[in-house]
């Protein structure tokens, strides 16, 4: 070996071996932040600071109001994030597109809280990728200081003209869809063509009607008394309930959504272990049950769940009784495109 090439090739192992440790090093070290892409109104201050002082990781958190917003950035790439916040059939839609990072379970020993009806779900049947957060529904409240108890039931008893202008519903195109497909007892999941024709007219007669389309804070608008009732997330209506006991939750007669929502880690997570750590954190019971504090939507976390109160667990829109008609979500592909269009004009025209 000539000395040049010699002394390349120590040059090469030189650069090999610093290399190795610069990686090693990137490996070991603990990250210093977490990126956090969630559902705004759901994941309460002090899980966020708690976990930052044990752990001295800080917390961006950055909030959508609904799955396809998230799905949007997520996929323009323009913020990469660690940990996002995913219903059942977004979390399918991530998983058919290889986009989310299978969990390695030794960093999160805390699932073992999750109440066995809530893992291996048909939108994680192996449990790979994600962590339940919460589950709801999305069901009808009603100011009974308006509106007789009794007197609304189901979708058609809200969408009524006497009520127009005195209406709040979620900003969620597959959420209103779903409403008008239950009504005309199509199954929410048969988006085709044909359906959505169908139940066109029953949505151009309703959303007129609306007065308040937010998705953040739905209950905001029937507690200043702006509107008399509404269709919202199951935890908005327990937040209403708790407030005031003239708010009641409906779960509509026709049928409605069940949601879960859940934990998982993109696969281009910049701070993988952060995100176990958090994943891990969020599932301790003492931790669980400040989610379920402020957000009162269905724990799914068993352990938590024996920690809650009995005027918790008896709030009827977090945890519903009876034997409710309810429905999940699964992905329908491109079919979500002419359901956001269809509300869009709608919404556009009325
Ligand atoms: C929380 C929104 C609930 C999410 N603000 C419904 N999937």
């Amino acid at each position: 070996m000539s000395s040049a090439v010699a002394a390349a090739r120590g040059v090469l192992v030189a650069i090999v071996v610093a290399l190795g440790l610069v990686a090693g090093c990137s490996r070991q070290a603990p990250s210093r932040q977490l990126n956090l892409f969630a559902w705004s109104e759901y994941v309460p201050r002090p899980v966020i600071e708690g976990f930052e002082k044990e752990t001295g990781i800080k917390v961006n958190y950055e909030t959508f109001a609904s799955n396809e917003e998230m799905l949007a950035k997520l996929v323009s790439g323009a913020t990469r994030y660690d940990v996002i916040q995913p219903s059942e059939y977004t979390v399918e839609a991530l998983r058919k597109e290889k986009r989310l990072m299978a969990i390695d379970w030794s960093k999160v020993p805390n699932v073992k809280n999750i109440a066995p009806e809530y893992q291996h779900l048909p939108h994680d049947p192996q449990q790979q990728y994600t962590v339940p957060w919460m589950a709801g529904t999305v069901g009808i409240v009603v100011n009974t200081e308006r509106i007789p108890a009794g007197e609304v039931k189901g979708y058609r008893d809200v969408f009524q003209a006497k009520h127009k202008g005195r209406i709040v519903v979620v900003d969620d195109p597959r959420e209103i869809v779903t409403w008008a497909l239950e009504t005309k007892g199509i199954p929410a999941n048969d988006v085709t063509e044909a359906n959505l024709a169908q139940v066109k007219p029953l949505l151009q007669q309703w959303l007129p009607l609306v007065k308040v389309y937010d998705s953040d804070s739905p209950k905001t608008a029937l507690l200043n008394g702006d509107v008399d009732l509404g269709v919202v997330w199951s935890g908005e209506a327990a937040l209403l309930f708790n407030e005031d006991g003239k708010f009641q939750y409906v779960l509509p007669s026709e049928g409605a959504h069940q949601f879960v929502d859940s934990l998982a880690i993109p696969a281009d997570a910049p701070n993988p272990e952060a995100a176990l750590a958090f994943l891990n954190y969020v599932l301790r019971p003492e931790v669980s049950k400040l989610i379920s504090a402020d957000f009162p939507y269905t724990n799914p976390n068993l352990e938590a769940r024996k920690q809650l109160t009995p005027a918790q667990l008896a709030n009827p829109a977090s945890y519903p009784p009876g034997n409710p008609k309810l429905e999940t979500f699964r992905d329908i592909g491109d079919r979500a495109v002419p359901i956001d269009k269809l509300v869009t004009d709608l919404k556009a025209q009325s």
